[in-house]
């Protein structure tokens, strides 16, 4: 299927738009503009067809263009297009949280909505808080995070965040009381292994030495990605969160599982908690919860979190939170008709299914030039490249752009470049997708 040509963008046409977490000038001299979306691809707007490697940025979980969703969001439209929940209620708010307490791990059922992954993760850190207050342990509120974390960008998620860019540009500005857990890439030890690497579970004792410092009594959570994306793709090492779950109970600290990127099926069951066995108290998400359609986030939590809220006067508003946009009723049903999707399809699981050829695949480009390691877990992939000489991400954003060139659309986050596709993508794009890449690096210095 063609796109219609969109008439090209002129660079002054560009000026206003303040892009965000990209070069603009660099973009502006050069843009890639996307005009069109169905199933695994885009058009760009001068008519080309792109596979779509990443998921449009790790969202776009039951590919473009579902027509379920478009409807369900155009009869919202028309039916009621905007009502508060704050005092107030809608129905489908309700069905919603339901549906979602059904699809969580174990006693995660308790549902409060946002309108992103940043702001998921601040109404954890705040509920989290809030929490030890409510139960009487108000003085734990220090929070730990971990090196090379990403958790979104409110000031709650970048202090709690490791990226170095977010800590040198805004560190003065930071949440007091946190610390870091040391991050668990290893290269040296774990290079190229395939799905989670063995060496490294050791790093979550980490965790106590921290504690020992701190002491248990001043500590409210910790909250890590069970595998993180951002970061280039960052993977947990055998029994490294089973043993964070063990030494946040026997602390009886809170544990947060940010899965904003895990979460609906990326990773072969509809959360990584379940994957990986280990229930956190607090998960947050958004992103696939509604296909990427419209912007939603949902925080998990336990039920006898929320349930330690529920005391005192009935007439006090037990967490002062919200956003005039939480179960926004648009959101709610592009949501709803996103879960009917996946649970139509099986696709909450399929990345199970097609894990080992993905696996196979993209350690296929072990031993290509300059490829330093291959790292994967459920539909996602990470290659490595070794940095060119004192110019840090430049190889991999030539590579990046010579796949979108070439019909291929990957994330690249410095030398690394990620690819999690759409869980419809089928084999022969799985392999095409890969092969693109290899040839790619094939061909830069
Ligand atoms: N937590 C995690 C684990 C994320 O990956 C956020 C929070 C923030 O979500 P919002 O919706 O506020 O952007 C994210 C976002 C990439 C990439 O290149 C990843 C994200 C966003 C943009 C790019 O890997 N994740």
């Amino acid at each position: 299927m063609n796109a219609q040509p969109t008439p090209a963008l002129s660079s002054d046409d560009m000026d206003a738009f303040w892009m965000p977490f990209t070069a603009n000038r660099q973009f502006k001299a050069h843009p890639r503009l996307l005009a069109r979306a169905e199933g695994m691809h885009y058009w760009t707007a001068d008519g080309r067809q792109v596979l779509d490697g990443v998921a449009g940025l790790w969202c776009v979980n039951a590919g473009h263009g579902r027509r379920e969703i478009t409807d369900a969001v155009a009869k919202q439209l028309g039916t009621m297009e905007y009502a508060p929940t704050f005092q107030m209620g809608h129905p489908i708010a309700f069905e919603l949280a339901n549906r979602l307490a059904q699809l969580a791990p174990p006693g995660l059922d308790r549902v409060f909505f946002t309108n992103s992954g940043s702001e998921s993760v601040d109404t954890a850190l705040k509920i989290a808080i809030a929490y030890q207050r409510a139960r009487g342990a108000g003085q734990r509120t220090r929070l730990i995070g971990r090196e090379k974390g990403y958790h979104g960008v409110g000031f709650g998620g970048m202090s709690v965040g490791g990226m170095v860019n977010n800590r040198k540009f805004f560190g003065s500005s930071m949440l007091p009381g946190v610390d870091h857990l040391p991050h668990t890439l290893d290269i040296g030890h774990n290079a190229f292994s395939r799905g989670l690497p063995h060496w490294g579970m050791h790093l979550a004792n980490e965790l106590e030495r921290l504690i020992a410092l701190h002491d248990a009594s001043t500590i409210a959570a910790v909250i890590v990605e069970p595998l993180s994306g951002s970061a280039g793709v960052v993977l947990p090492p055998v029994g490294y969160l089973k043993r964070l779950r063990e030494i946040c109970d026997k602390h009886d600290i809170l544990l947060i599982f940010d899965e904003v990127i895990t979460g609906f099926g990326r990773v072969g069951k509809p959360f990584a908690a379940q994957a990986f066995d280990v229930t956190p108290d607090i998960m947050t998400t958004a992103k696939g919860l509604t296909n990427g359609a419209i912007p939603m986030g949902a925080v998990f939590s336990q039920r006898k979190i929320y349930d330690t809220f529920m005391q005192g006067p009935e007439n006090t508003i037990e967490l002062f939170h919200g956003y005039t946009y939480s179960a926004h009723p648009v959101a709610c049903a592009a949501a709803l008709a996103t879960l009917d999707i996946y649970a139509r399809e099986g696709l909450l699981t399929r990345a199970a299914t097609l894990s080992s050829q993905w696996e196979d695949a993209v350690h296929s480009l072990r031993g290509a030039p300059h490829v330093i390691d291959v790292r994967n877990f459920g539909l996602i992939g990470a290659v490595e490249l070794e940095s060119r000489v004192g110019k840090p991400g430049a190889r991999g954003y030539e590579i990046f752009v010579k796949c979108f060139e070439r019909g291929v659309m990957v994330r690249q986050t410095g030398d690394v470049i990620a690819m999690s596709p759409p869980l419809i993508i089928e084999p022969k794009q799985i392999a095409r997708l890969v092969e693109t890449l290899g040839d790619v690096i094939r061909e830069t210095a």
